[in-house]
């Protein structure tokens, strides 16, 4: 299998270029003249055609009324479920071909990029609502392949709140904001998202998961993608084999903190958004491998619970991930209209090779896709639309409809026909059909669920148990923080006993924050799969892959590292510090007082990016403070600087200071509660993350130092320190 991890594979192409090769229809208003939507030129657009100069307006004025009623029809309904979302087009390749598993054209040739379009988004929140809200986040992925439009819709959490379709207007009722008072937005932390969650015990897993960091991702570059359901291979010689699809990211799986979500839900409510567009703008490509986890079909029920149930994963120690290619999003779209909100996914859009499982929760979906687009993009020829127009050709006797793009020329609309020689004619399998893979099915027709969908508990239990520590803390801290927000006591008390099955002291710990009784916990000792279907079946009590303790931590790339520096800073500092952290590929801003250039202590100038009024800790991975005593004293007398640290700090967030800098600790809270010897002669010192130096020959090992505690994304040994007021 090829070597995980890969980077920059193969010769880059102008990924642009090509596009725009094969979309006439992107525009740039280069050397353009402003005309009518019919193509005549106007004149004015500053002031509307009047009966002199006092008016009144007159009628007449096509081009005053067709700017005015284009702009009243300017908005679409948005996504009924993740309307807030953010995308980027890309490509796909594989690492080596897979024929012995699928037929897909895509998934064979390691020299061939498919293009791809890529849309990230919230689920529960409306399109204008924050990026960083608890929530799980869309991965919707189109293939445009060889072989027509492979949409592949995953989500960052490899489970769902419901086993059935027929139950998703109701979570999401539950989840949206309530409807007599259209409160809160954009958050599940209210009475009817619990109310529903506590009575629907197979949303307990989906649950753990929303309360753990998985649902207040760092980036959207940093998250893992699921498929969700089973799906299928299929071969060419026919032969089926269940897969579940992975997305992994290069850089590693990282959260934020809970305090520091909600408030850049206030300060910058684009986080995410923006962070995607400025990686890609700045050449940091988001890369995602490709894992699949295949099954054989003999071994359906070789596990303690059903691979049809969407509220089930398949522990990666059970079958491992094997990673097949790589995904890279290295272009921002030109118009987020056109492209992003125009994008419609849709789970039918699959090629040969791929195919469906019987997982309900999936049947409905195939259902909903289709029907929401029609609603929302107002006709059936959405598929003409620009973002969503297959590469290949299209060819159909559909008819007519609104904004009908295309000009059918000929009197032959159906089939069977002679008149146009038969034409479209049916391809067959080796020309590249898709044949619906033939599975017998037998059953009485009933509004049944099968008993092998029926114990929500287990692997609930098996995410608590895979979880650090420190992701143990945040779950609790989280499910307090969710439930407090509830007002019904009743809902807090069913949904703490919810916990405490999970787990009694998960159970215990939430109830103690959030005004209940501690709840009896679930019945000890607990064998695996229980509900009577575990008995010899294939199960693991913890899975190390679940937990992101266990995640990439070796690189500083596309992290954002605040200076923070006034006049008098030391030039000799910050350019060391700063061209080492940029070597390893981290983005750094200065930050200052005002904008424009400062003066370094030995005549250097830096420009700064940012202010102390506009960037704040919670923008940034690190932040280092290089030595300068004019800087240092000035900014240990600025709050905006203290608290810049201090609530770093607070984040688990890695801090260097240098030189004189060193000092500025002291004007901090850190000094005290950790760091007791942060102001010692020591050259250089490292502890939980924060790396000070006195030593102005040893900038290199603490440059080196400082890169190591990047990486580690954050120091979560310092979250008990509670002296932090930040
Ligand atoms: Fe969706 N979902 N969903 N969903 N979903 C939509 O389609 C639906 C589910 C997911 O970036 C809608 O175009 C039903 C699971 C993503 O444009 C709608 C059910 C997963 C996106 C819809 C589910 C998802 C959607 C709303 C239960 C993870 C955004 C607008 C059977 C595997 C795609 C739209 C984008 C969007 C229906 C459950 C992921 C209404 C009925 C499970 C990432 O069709």
């Amino acid at each position: 299998m090829a070597e995980q991890g890969k980077k920059g594979a193969g010769p880059e192409i102008n990924a642009h270029s090509k596009i725009e090769s094969l979309e006439p229809h992107r525009e740039a208003p280069t050397d353009a003249t402003l005309s009518t939507e019919h193509g005549v030129r106007v004149d004015s657009t500053d002031d509307s055609l009047k009966a002199g100069p006092r008016g009144p307006t007159l009628l007449e004025d096509f081009h005053l009324r067709e700017k005015l009623s284009h702009f009243d029809r300017e908005r679409i309904p948005e996504r009924v479920v993740h309307a807030r979302g953010s995308a980027a087009h890309g490509y796909f390749q594989v690492y080596e071909p897979m024929a012995e598993y699928t037929k897909a054209a895509f998934l064979q040739d390691p020299t061939a990029r498919t293009p791809v379009f890529v849309r990230f988004s919230t689920a529960s929140g409306s399109r204008g609502s924050a990026d960083t809200v608890r929530d799980v986040r869309g991965f919707a992925v189109k293939f445009y392949t060889e072989e027509g439009n492979f949409d592949l819709v995953g989500n960052n959490i490899p489970v769902f709140f419901i086993q059935d379709g027929i139950k998703f207007p109701d979570v999401i009722h539950a989840l949206k904001p309530e409807p007599d008072r259209e409160i809160p937005q954009a958050s599940s932390a209210h009475d009817t998202f619990w109310d529903f969650i506590s009575l629907l015990p197979e949303s307990t897993h989906m649950a753990m998961w929303l309360l753990s960091d998985r649902a207040v991702p760092r980036s959207f570059r940093m998250m893992e993608g699921f498929g969700v359901h089973t799906f299928r291979f299929v071969n060419a010689q026919g032969k089926s084999r269940f897969v579940k699809f992975h997305w992994k990211p290069l850089l590693g799986v990282h959260s934020l903190v809970l305090d520091e979500a909600r408030k850049l839900a206030g300060k910058d409510p684009d986080f995410h958004r923006r962070d995607l567009w400025d990686a890609i703008e700045r050449g940091h490509h988001p890369e995602y491998e490709l894992g699949v986890q295949i099954i054989e079909e003999e071994d359906e029920f070789a596990f303690d619970f059903d691979l049809l149930d969407a509220t089930k994963i398949v522990p990666e120690e059970l079958v491992p991930v094997r990673r097949v290619g790589k995904l890279t999003l290295n272009r921002n779209p030109d118009n987020f209209f056109a492209e992003t909100e125009q994008s419609a996914f849709h789970l039918s859009n699959i090629v040969p090779g791929i195919d469906f499982t019987d997982d309900p929760l999936l049947a409905t979906r195939l259902f909903s896709y289709l029907d929401t687009q029609v609603y929302r993009l107002g006709s059936p020829n959405f598929a003409q639309i620009p973002i969503n127009r297959p590469l290949v050709p299209v060819r159909n006797q559909h008819q007519e409809g609104f904004m009908q793009q295309r000009i059918k020329v000929g009197r032959v609309n159906y089939l069977p026909n002679s008149l146009a020689g038969g034409c479209p004619m049916m391809a067959t399998p080796s020309m590249g059909a898709f044949t619906h893979h033939p599975e017998r099915v037998l059953g009485l027709k009933a509004r049944e669920r099968s008993d092998t969908f029926k114990d929500p508990i287990t692997q609930a239990t098996l995410f608590w148990n895979s979880l650090s520590l420190p992701e143990k803390k945040h779950l609790i801290r989280a499910a307090r923080f969710e439930l407090a927000s509830v007002a019904s006591q009743e809902v807090r008390e069913r949904m703490v006993a919810r916990l405490g099955e999970v787990d009694a002291e998960l159970g215990r710990l939430v109830a103690a924050g959030v005004g209940v009784a501690p709840p009896p916990g679930k019945p000890q000792p607990q064998a695996p799969g229980k509900g009577g279907q575990g008995a010899g079946k294939r199960s693991v009590a913890v899975s190390p892959a679940l937990s992101m303790e266990n995640t990439v931590k070796d690189t500083v790339e596309s992290r954002l590292v605040a200076v923070l520096a006034l006049d008098g800073f030391s030039g000799a500092e910050l350019a060391a510090v700063r061209s080492a952290l940029e070597a390893a590929g981290a983005h750094v801003q200065v930050v200052s007082a005002s904008l424009g250039p400062i003066a370094g202590d030995d005549g250097s100038t830096v420009s700064a990016d940012r202010t102390l009024l506009t960037a704040e800790s919670v923008m940034f991975d690190a932040v280092f403070v290089p030595g300068g005593r004019a800087s240092v004293v000035a900014l240990s007398a600025m709050g905006e600087a203290v608290h810049f640290v201090n609530e770093a700090f607070k984040h688990c967030k890695a801090i260097g200071a240098t030189g004189d800098a060193v000092d500025l600790l002291a004007s901090t809270d850190i000094q005290g509660v950790a760091l007791a010897d942060a102001r010692t002669a020591a050259p250089l010192l490292s502890d939980k993350g924060v790396v000070t130096s006195r030593d102005p020959a040893g900038l290199a090992p603490f440059s080196h130092e400082l890169l190591r505690a990047i990486a580690q994304h954050r120091h979560w040994d310092r979250e008990d320190i509670a002296q932090i007021p930040a």
